[in-house]
């Protein structure tokens, strides 16, 4: 089964959305594969947004997604990392298509209420930064 990483960010999380979001990809057909409450600190921020690090976005990306707690998923099914993507919509909410998770509730490029990975190898390593085999279920 392929699996993508979503987080749900601090700003989506702390308004009280994840139920809906959650409910957003379950109703795509997609199992929730591991999921957990946690919040980011600077050094698996560095982890995650490796790519990032140094550009002109990157202390006020840090600074938010440390802010407060989010929710870490793993989401399984077919073809998950392009569809999810798509259900999340455009980086930029002002960008993102209507009915798209970011539409919904994303507030600006930097809080944007979602991510999810790009594609199969930063799948795999994202996924291991925030979970261990044995919290991955659903197979
Ligand atoms: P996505 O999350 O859509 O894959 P990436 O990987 O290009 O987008 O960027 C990671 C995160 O960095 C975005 N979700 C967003 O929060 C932030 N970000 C990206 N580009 C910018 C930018 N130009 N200005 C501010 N924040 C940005």
């Amino acid at each position: 089964m392929e699996k993508t990483l979503v987080l749900i960010k601090p700003d989506a999380f702390g308004k009280g959305h994840a139920g809906d979001i959650l409910k957003i990809y379950e109703a795509a057909g997609f199992k929730i594969v591991a999921a957990k409450v946690m919040q980011m600190d600077k050094r698996v921020a560095a982890i995650h947004y490796a790519e990032h690090v140094g550009k002109p976005f990157y202390p006020e990306l840090v600074e938010f997604m440390t802010s407060a707690p989010l929710m870490a998923l793993v989401l399984g099914g077919e073809n998950v990392i392009a569809r999810v993507r798509e259900i999340n919509g455009a980086t930029n909410p002002a960008k993102a298509a209507e009915g798209t998770i970011r539409k919904l509730y994303a507030e600006s490029v930097t809080k944007n209420a979602v991510h999810a990975s790009d594609g199969a190898e930063t799948a795999a390593r994202e996924i291991k930064i925030f979970f261990s085999e044995i919290e991955q279920f659903g197979a």
